[in-house]
């Protein structure tokens, strides 16, 4: 029955062609319209679940790695908690080794809780204490033991998305369980919270920034970030601070480490306490506040930078209105 345009548009799916006229808007916004919302997620909630899942579930060839995802829910089933990010927590009880792999997604962990567990990258021993980062950089191999009296806990960041939207996926085991491992004496792979935290305290008021107070990055050898497909950041938010807010086409997932204050994601108070992550989608305003007299407050955060910046991408802007802080009309509930 159809008018001669309908059967046109027919023709063309049955061809496999798309005729932009009916796509563009959706495909080519005037600026990005993320389906990824803002959203943070309970330290109390993840430490809960992780420890039921200790209960339940063991780590061997088949569960590799005891580990729960942020999924983002403005994309159920994406297992994402930003277009490009992976966040996790992952937890390891005394006695557990969780089989050596590797992939071509990069990794970085970020330790939160407990004493007694490395991992094994390429060979070399990397202890993981509280504050801790460790690397895992593309398709080097890693295994994590726990040799302590509890349970680990940490903050896991890949660019699992990303690397899926690019079907770059490769990953294999690792012939036996663990790698033969040595010790590690130049800190190849990790960033010790002993020599991450005085750095961080060095900073004063001269070194502030308007959108992050007092922060620094975890560079590699040559200055640049850790891995090519993601950047770390250590922050310091002094007692009083409200930082202002700017938008990156850039996403972030945070962690706090220590302190408590709230952030405002797209117009909506996020409030925090230690262990609790949030997750800041690209082009969405933000800003940090630590409303505490007396106590710091520090965030970890995982950033996609170098990748929008390699592909000449990267755009940011300043909120100009209101002394640079936006309007807060919702408050977080979950
Ligand atoms: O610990 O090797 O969160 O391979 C996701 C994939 C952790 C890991 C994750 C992984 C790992
Ligand atoms: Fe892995």
């Amino acid at each position: 029955m159809g008018s001669v345009l309908e059967e046109f548009y027919a023709e063309l799916e049955r061809r496999r062609l798309v005729a932009l006229w009916r796509v563009v808007r959706g495909l080519m916004p005037s600026q990005p319209q993320s389906r990824f919302l803002p959203h943070l997620w309970r330290w109390k909630d993840l430490r809960a679940l992780a420890t039921s899942a200790a209960e339940l579930v063991v780590v061997d060839r088949a569960a590799e790695r005891r580990v729960l995802g942020l999924e983002n829910p403005g994309v159920p089933g994406s297992c994402a908690a930003t277009p490009t990010l992976w966040a996790a927590v992952q937890i390891l009880l005394p006695g557990e080794v969780a089989p050596a792999h590797r992939h071509s997604q990069g990794a970085v962990r970020f330790i939160l809780q407990g004493e007694g567990a490395y991992t094994t990258v390429e060979g070399e021993k990397h202890v993981m204490r509280r504050g801790d980062l460790v690397l895992t950089p593309s398709w080097l191999w890693h295994d994590h033991g726990n040799v302590g009296q509890e349970p680990t806990i940490w903050f896991d960041g890949l660019d699992i998305p990303l690397v899926a939207t690019l079907d770059a996926s490769f990953f294999e085991q690792f012939h036996e369980h663990a790698q033969p491992a040595g010790e590690a004496p130049n800190h190849r792979w990790s960033y010790p919270w002993t020599e991450t935290a005085p750095a961080l305290m060095r900073r004063g008021e001269g070194d502030a920034t308007p959108f992050d107070d007092l922060a620094l990055q975890y560079v590699n050898g040559s200055g640049g970030p850790v891995l090519p497909t993601l950047a770390c950041w250590v922050q310091r938010l002094r007692p009083g601070v409200y930082t202002r807010a700017h938008r990156h086409v850039s996403s972030a997932v945070y962690v706090i480490f220590e302190g408590s204050g709230f952030s405002v994601l797209g117009g909506e108070r996020f409030g925090w306490g230690p262990g609790d992550m949030f997750a800041v989608p690209p082009w969405t305003w933000h800003e940090h506040a630590n409303p505490s007299s007396e106590r710091e407050a520090i965030l970890f955060s995982i950033q996609d930078t170098p990748v929008l910046q390699a592909l000449g991408l990267y755009r940011e802007e300043a909120y100009e209105a209101h002394d640079g802080r936006q309007p807060v009309t919702r408050e977080f509930a979950g």
